[in-house]
């Protein structure tokens, strides 16, 4: 059974997740309707990553004989001023939830919770993924430039990489 502490913390963490999910897609549809449709591609596939991320928690915690439960989420931001603000933010986010994460994993630890403790190993490792995708976007678009052939370059490279990305799908 698993203890109150660890069911808050993975809780909150689900609202995190839930969050991330719907701050990707808000993202996503402001890049669709401003031209940037490669960009608009890699942020819908995050979004629905991000909702797989809530989803592995939520049946983790019920099938340990907690209960997962949804919270209210805040409205995510919907105008954004260029490509390159709503990167640094997918980044600061991102940081944000590797901390989330750490506090989750302390958490577990504290409450002798081995069993979570090695089930959010996939987590930190995600969130080393994660953290250094979005990097990697950044400095290509200090390299390109933010005129209108880098944007067109970069966008075309998210394009790819959406197609490319295969998301994990639930054990
Ligand atoms: Fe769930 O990893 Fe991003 O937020």
């Amino acid at each position: 059974m698993i203890s109150k502490k660890v069911e808050e913390a993975i809780n909150l963490q689900i609202k995190n997740e839930e969050h991330s999910s719907r701050i990707y897609m808000a993202m996503a549809s402001w890049c669709e309707t401003n031209g940037y449709r490669g960009a608009a591609d890699f942020l819908y596939k995050q979004s629905d990553e991000e909702r797989m991320h809530m989803l592995k928690f939520i049946k983790f915690l019920n099938d340990r004989g907690g209960y997962s439960v949804l919270a209210s989420l805040e409205v995510p931001a919907s105008q954004y001023k260029s490509l390159r603000e709503i990167f640094d933010h997918v980044l600061s986010h991102e940081e944000f939830i590797t901390a989330s994460i750490n506090q989750l994993y302390e958490v577990s630890l504290n409450e002798k919770d081995y069993t979570t403790g090695n089930f959010l190993q996939w987590y930190i490792n995600e969130q080393i993924e994660e953290e250094s995708t979005v990097h990697g976007i950044l400095d290509q678009m200090k390299l390109l430039g933010d005129d209108k052939a880098g944007l067109f370059h970069i966008d075309k490279e998210l394009g790819a990489m959406a197609a490319a990305k295969v998301i994990d799908v639930l054990a």
